[in-house]
């Protein structure tokens, strides 16, 4: 499945302040941590959960744990994802972290150069939470999810990005239809430089200058 977030007013808000073309790099990477803490918080809905039973000081009750919250790894995509992830850590905190680096080449082809990949092993019990803020053509999380493969089959893998284009969706879709892609929104279009219409800019500039 495809979800978006359009629906949550205040992860709407904080998409807002990243879009803003006056919002400086403090505000836009503390916008990026809080979107990995309050989206990873919508994640953990769709997770399993174990009831058990807890004593209160004064009797003992019911109550649960979000099991797969204790089995996640999470692929940071590099420069952006690493604020997003930061705020994603807040929610699974147990996390494994895998760090990638992808960097786009030249339109038309955009062909994706991957110098640095280190991943942790992934097992069944694992839910894989591929972290990168902008899925614009889709090529560097074809490429990401490509190379993550090679780690393990995880129990779920997950793209969990702030702003996608239609096009890179469904060109992850047709390649990894397991896969769930979680947004806060998804965007227009793509311009002929392969950026996101409306969409925020360049995430990883503005965030790290
Ligand atoms: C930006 O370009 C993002 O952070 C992604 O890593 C990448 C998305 O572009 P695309 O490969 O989906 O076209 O640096």
């Amino acid at each position: 499945g495809v979800y978006s977030f359009e629906d949550s007013p205040y992860i709407m808000e904080i998409l807002t302040e990243l879009r803003d073309k006056d919002t400086d790099s403090i505000k836009f990477r503390k916008g990026l941590v809080k979107l990995g803490r309050y989206m990873g918080y919508e994640i953990t809905k769709t997770m399993d959960v174990e009831k058990v039973k807890v004593e209160t000081p004064l009797e003992e009750t019911e109550g649960i744990i979000v099991k797969d919250r204790r089995n996640v790894v999470i692929i940071t995509v590099l420069r952006a994802a690493i604020p997003f992830m930061e705020g994603l850590i807040k929610v699974f905190e147990h996390a494994r972290v895998g760090i990638v680096s992808a960097a786009r080449g030249k339109p038309p082809k955009f062909e994706i150069e991957m110098n640095y990949i280190k991943i942790p092993q992934i097992t069944p019990e694992d839910t894989v939470i591929v972290a990168d803020p902008m899925i614009a053509t889709g090529s560097t999380l074809l490429r990401v999810l490509e190379e993550v493969k090679k780690y393990g089959t995880p129990k779920r893998t997950l793209v969990v990005g702030v702003l996608a284009a239609p096009e890179g969706i469904t060109r992850i879709k047709e390649k990894f239809p397991e896969v769930e892609i979680f947004v806060a929104k998804i965007d227009r279009e793509l311009n002929d430089k392969g950026y996101i219409l409306p969409g925020l800019g360049d995430a990883g500039d503005r965030a790290f200058g």
